[in-house]
């Protein structure tokens, strides 16, 4: 038997080790900034040390005439060539945009943004030449502080765009009464005032930088007959797109290569000046140009996440009964609007929600410009905010009535039964079991056991105090079916191609328009192909990232690889079988009614006969004997629009220590069942919970961008940013339940940033839990001990008594 003739295994659900991560570890690949090519120049970035500044001018000679420098250009130089950096997501008609030039000539709007550069014959004469530029900045007010910003247009403060005469940029509402999809949340409010309970509490989500492993990296050869980008980027379609609509240049001229990328968490979902600056520049030049950032470039100058003011107000019957949510946020949008930035609270509007059922929902978002770096989506883009601020509220009413904060949920939660579920939000959600995720969450993490030790260390007063936070949690991902964008002003689908063929020699060649940077897509995406069309895991080859190979694609972000781009190769296979059959049956003598495909054989029903699928691809190859008028080959397309978001869900338990002496905090415990419907690689799966999960924690812990009152980012290396590492964290005790999606064929669900969304609200709530007693009811994100300490100094209640 050949290979392909093997009997196979079934594939979705093995743990399969990842195809790519022999040659990723081993560092025996591609990464952009091991590109070189004949005569490639190098460039350095002049950046902005202010937040807000005008500039006066550039002298631009003594870095020009440095060894090796074979010119300096500045915004002035290039002027409309420039292109512009894309807003793609006007959250509203009257969303007010700054117009966004990769390199400004006249004035910069926050510290790092690029004024001058620097190109020269290799990246250190680049960077030294680049310190000899000479700027003349006038410093201007800088529009820093979120609420000051926002209020600006009453108080007279400092704007980020002086011309546009505001800071904000869009006020988007969602209201469930006007919306028809629930009741009205004042009068739900109004009523719990008088014979209720009103939760009302303000968050703070931090600043947060998305710090992928591989800096951002760009190179640009203008000297074949199409102009050629590698970039470490997550979405190489949408630069191409873009690259053409803001420079003149079409599209079949342009091929955007994502080759091998180190990680983006959303930090790569971005059309950057960087790489609109080095495209110009390698035209201008006519040769190929590569730039790569250093590590503080990164921090300061790539997208940023998060930051945002959550001003929340719960109410509910005095039973625990949620009525309504009224969410009033603050969103930062830095110095200008990104590619999806003023979407991304936006994203959060429909997760405020969550698992529960509550019948009335007010949602309001005011995007804010500030001069600080600009802000978009990191891992979890909206869904983690909302999920914190709901899953924090749901404690803080557990707390308010002395309830367990498990029970009140439950009572809240939308029952197993009751799905597809239509939310408050106006979503439907397909298929779900809390229940079932939290009871086996309960029974892994121990928790009637961890609360009875709560208890003892309360009463004997132990100055170390345990806490135990939840978070039940929904998230919608799988971005998304198109309509649903168009709904919501986005300027592009969500669907996904993949082609599928099947070669002469047995093997198979897999291409689809996602674009993995970390998440393994060549592995669990050959499980898939290789169960569907019955052929060995590595008979399959799994092609992305290139515009070339991959012609049509939206490139991968927001959970939807599998969901979105597993479905288009579900069905680009079935096409190939549909097709292959045909073949079959014509070969076999046999009505195409009589052919069973299994295992990946074509056999004729009740007789002994059939023909492997290679052996199909090879007959169809050489063409010889085909039915008539076939088209010689086993190859096939798909392009797929979702019908609806995958909404995974699962039940999170945390365990903190925290030391009431000095504020310090310890994880002593982490469980977490998440749902995910359907597992294709449960090693994947549970990597990228793991990693997830640590970026979740990180927040809550450690990490934060921080600003000084000059609007300069002081946190700006990983000395000040607390980036964690493997060993800041503990053993992770992972679960699952599967609750098959209904809305794609293999019944999966995005798990990608499902880690990240959850974790916050568990550690938080634990970490305000042990000290609940105290009279602390919330800490600050990160929960610092310096932060926990002054809080439990703030509450001022002395141990021993009871709250
Ligand atoms: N998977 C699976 N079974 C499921 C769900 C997913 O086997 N039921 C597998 C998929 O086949 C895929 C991986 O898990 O190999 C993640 O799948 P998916 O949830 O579809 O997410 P995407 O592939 O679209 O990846 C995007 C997501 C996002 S939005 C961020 S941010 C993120 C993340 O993935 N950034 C990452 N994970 C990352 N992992 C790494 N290493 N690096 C990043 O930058």
């Amino acid at each position: 038997m050949t290979a392909v003739e093997e009997a196979p295994v079934a594939e979705i659900g093995r743990d399969r080790r990842r195809k790519e991560d022999q040659r990723l570890i081993t560092g025996r690949t591609r990464w952009t900034d091991n590109i070189t090519l004949p005569g490639m120049l190098h460039v350095a970035m002049v950046r902005s040390p202010f937040a807000h500044a005008r500039i006066v001018g550039i002298d631009t000679s003594e870095a020009a005439s440095s060894p090796n420098v074979t010119a300096v250009f500045t915004g002035a130089d290039f002027g409309e060539e420039l292109g512009a950096c894309i807003n793609a997501w006007p959250i509203t008609p009257e969303q007010v945009t700054p117009a966004h030039s990769p390199m400004p000539a006249d004035r910069v709007a926050f510290a790092g943004e690029i004024v001058a550069v620097v190109v020269a014959r290799t990246a250190t004469a680049a960077r030294d030449a680049a310190e000899l530029v000479d700027v003349d900045y006038e410093e201007l007010p800088a529009a820093l502080d979120l609420k000051e910003a926002a209020t600006a247009d009453e108080t007279g403060g400092p704007l980020a765009h002086p011309d546009l005469g505001t800071n904000k940029s869009a006020l988007w509402i969602f209201d469930s009464a006007a919306a028809g999809t629930g009741g009205d949340v004042e009068e739900a409010i109004a009523k719990a005032r008088t014979d209720g309970v009103v939760v009302e509490r303000e968050f703070r989500q931090q600043r947060l930088i998305p710090a992928f492993m591989e800096p951002r990296s760009v190179v640009v050869d203008p000297t074949g007959e199409q102009l050629t980008m590698w970039s470490a980027t997550q979405i190489p379609h949408i630069v191409r797109f873009a690259l053409a609509a803001t420079t003149g240049v079409p599209e079949s001229k342009i091929r955007v290569i994502a080759p091998d990328v180190g990680g983006g968490f959303g930090g790569k979902l971005q059309t950057t000046p960087e790489e609109w600056v080095v495209w110009a520049l390698a035209r201008r030049l006519g040769k190929p140009v590569k730039y790569t950032e250093t590590r503080s470039e990164s921090l300061v100058a790539g997208h940023h996440g998060r930051d945002q003011w959550q001003k929340l107000t719960l109410s509910a019957e005095k039973d625990g009964t949620v009525t309504g949510l009224k969410v009033e946020l603050l969103a930062d949008l830095g110095a200008y609007v990104a590619v999806v930035g003023g979407g991304v609270p936006v994203l959060g509007a429909f997760m405020f929600n969550a698992i529960y059922k509550f019948p009335a929902y007010h949602f309001a978002c005011q995007t804010v410009l500030t001069n600080k770096t600009w802000t978009d989506a990191y891992r979890g883009a909206g869904r983690p905010e909302a999920t914190f601020g709901i899953e924090r509220m749901m404690d803080e009413l557990a707390a308010e009535l002395g309830a367990d904060p498990l029970e009140v949920r439950e009572k809240n939660w939308i029952k197993h039964e009751e799905f597809p579920f239509t939310t408050v939000a106006g979503l439907e959600y397909d298929s779900g079991n809390y229940e079932a995720a939290t009871e086996l969450a309960k029974e892994k993490f121990g928790y009637d056991e961890l609360r009875a030790e709560q208890r003892r260390r309360r009463e004997s007063g132990d100055p170390v105090q345990l806490g135990i936070g939840i978070s039940t949690f929904t998230e919608m991902c799988g971005l998304a079916p198109s309509r649903v964008l168009g709904s919501l002003d986005y300027g592009a689908g969500g669907w996904e191609h993949a082609s599928v063929r099947m070669l002469a020699t047995g093997t198979v060649e897999v291409i689809t328009g996602a674009s993995a940077h970390g998440q393994g897509h060549e592995t669990a995406f050959s499980q898939i192909v290789a169960d569907r069309l019955g052929v060995p895991f590595e008979a399959v080859e799994v092609l992305h990232g290139d515009t070339q190979i991959a012609a049509k694609g939206l490139d991968t972000y927001g959970s939807r690889s599998l969901v979105v781009g597993g479905e288009a190769l579900v069905r680009a296979s079935d096409k190939v079988i549909a097709k292959a059959k045909l073949v079959a049956a014509h070969l076999l003598e046999a009505s195409v009614d009589d052919i069973e495909f299994t295992a990946g054989r074509f056999n004729v029903r009740g007789t002994g006969q059939g023909m492997a699928i290679g052996e199909i691809a090879a007959a169809v190859f050489a063409a010889h004997d085909l039915p008539e008028d076939m088209e010689p080959s086993l190859d096939s397309d798909a392009t797929y629009d979702p019908i609806n978001f995958s909404y995974p869900h699962g039940t999170h338990l945390c365990a903190m220590e925290v030391d009431t002496e000095t504020g310090a905090v310890r994880m002593r415990k982490y469980t977490c069942v998440d749902d995910v419907g359907t597992v294709i690689n449960p090693l994947i799966v549970a990597g990228q919970v793991h990693g997830g999960l640590v970026q979740g924690i990180a927040q809550a812990l450690w990490e934060e961008a921080v600003y000084d009152d000059a609007g300069t980012l002081v946190s700006g290396s990983f000395v000040d940013y607390l980036l964690p590492t493997a060993a800041d964290t503990i053993d992770f005790d992972l679960g699952h339940t599967v609750t098959p999606s209904l809305t794609n064929s293999l019944g999966t669900k995005g798990v990608g940033e499902a880690g990240t969304i959850a974790s916050t609200p568990a550690v938080v709530n634990a970490v305000v839990d042990a000290v609940r007693h105290l009279g602390v009811d919330d800490i600050r994100m990160p929960c610092t001990p310096q932060r926990v300490w002054k809080a439990i100094q703030a509450a001022g209640v002395t141990e021993g008594a009871t709250r």
